[in-house]
């Protein structure tokens, strides 16, 4: 068998009820595919978990780094990624993982970045939605004064990308931290010529563990619309 082209990267704060069967249903589908778990200071056992499975699997443990967060921790997962392509997907199950075969067609049909966009959430509360919606409408409106492509869902977390694009990017400090959606960090830069491939996914809901979106992160995702 070829050696696969693509890294999965998990980012993941305490997802021990999760971790090894996203794991293990990644390698289902994705056989031998590389897989970077990117734990930003877990309290749980979910490093330990991580630390027990195959050589497929590794882990980038940020407990001791002086800055946390989702985009960071995307950062390093990209910077570790030695394959062709990433894809992102969150460490807690709302992102189907038979979907990364749709992302996988993406990148084989030349997609220089890839995005998967929900079709239907599964059982959001009436608040959260609104909030959804008015991010989604503000973030269209910062990337329309920036001329910038509008995707689908422009606030995804389950995205990937040529990973040298992103990593140029990176090296050459064009990407923000702060805030916890990197993908519309990254459409903020990427040039209108970007080659972008969609796929769409029902978000699921979360079985086990905790959300960790609070105050914080959409307060960093609000300043981020003017930077
Ligand atoms: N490394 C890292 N992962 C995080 C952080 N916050 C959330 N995550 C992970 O990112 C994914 C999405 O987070 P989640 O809290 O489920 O967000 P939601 O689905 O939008 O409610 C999950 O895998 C989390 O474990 C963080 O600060 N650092
Ligand atoms: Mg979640």
């Amino acid at each position: 068998m070829d050696e696969p082209e693509l890294t999965i990267i998990i980012p993941t704060l305490n997802e021990e009820e999760n971790i090894d069967k996203l794991c293990k249903l990644i390698h289902g589908y994705l056989p031998e595919t590389n897989i970077i778990v990117v734990d930003d200071g877990s309290t749980d056992s979910t490093q330990e978990i991580v630390l027990q499975m195959d050589s497929h699997v590794k882990l980038i443990d940020r407990s001791s780094e002086n800055i946390h967060g989702l985009s960071i921790s995307i950062r390093d997962g990209v910077l570790n990624c030695k394959t062709k392509w990433f894809m992102v997907i969150d460490g807690d199950l709302q992102h189907p993982p038979e979907s990364l075969l749709d992302a996988l067609k993406c990148f084989n049909k030349g997609a220089e970045l890839v995005i998967g966009y929900r079709i239907k959430v599964e059982d959001w509360p009436f608040p959260r939605k609104m909030i959804s919606w008015g991010a989604q409408l503000l973030g269209n409106i910062a990337l329309l004064l920036r001329r910038k492509n509008r995707p689908k869902d422009i606030m995804s977390g389950f995205f990937g990308a040529e990973t040298s694009i992103v990593r140029t990017l990176i090296q050459d400090n064009k990407i923000q931290y702060e805030g916890y959606k990197f993908l519309f960090d990254l459409l903020k830069i990427l040039p209108r010529s970007v080659k972008i491939e969609q796929f769409g996914y029902i978000f699921k809901n979360r079985e086990f563990g905790t959300s960790k979106i609070g105050n914080k992160q959409m307060w960093e995702y609000f300043k981020s619309l003017f930077k």
